[in-house]
């Protein structure tokens, strides 16, 4: 039994969380699919894992935020708040979902979760970039 127990204290239950949490993102857009062929106009679905949750900007509460999506544009400067504009679209009244008018052919999504200043969280909440075809 007792070695058993050192095994698994050495191997140290903390970092494997973190593995995991690393390995999974908080933020993840539900639809559309990566890789999609869509008509516009597409409806996006946002997805934030707990702990965290969504609050409108204005509320400051602890593992809360709202949702930006970048839309065709990498992620901006994490140091600062997210720009406002076309490509970098704030979710201030807390939405979970929009839709968005596209050009046809491949754009790039993502979601960065932003503070109640709209600064990103430290560490930075974002999904995974995914790129869908506009028909
Ligand atoms: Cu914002």
């Amino acid at each position: 039994m007792k070695p058993l127990i050192r095994t698994l204290v050495g191997l140290g239950l903390g970092s494997l969380s973190l593995l995991a949490v690393a390995a999974t993102p908080l933020a993840y857009i539900v639809l559309p699919a990566n890789g999609a062929v869509v008509k516009s106009p597409v409806t996006v679905v946002f997805g934030l894992r707990k702990p965290w949750g969504v609050a409108p900007a204005g509320v400051a509460m602890e593992k809360t935020g709202h949702h930006h999506l970048l839309v065709d544009v990498p992620l901006p400067d994490l140091s600062k708040p997210v720009p406002n504009d076309a490509q970098h679209l704030h979710f201030g009244a807390g939405q979970t979902e929009t839709t968005l008018e596209l050009a046809p052919g491949k754009h790039t999504l993502q979601l960065l979760l932003g503070d109640y200043v709209h600064l990103p969280q430290q560490p930075p909440v974002f999904s995974e970039v995914i790129t869908i075809t506009v028909e």
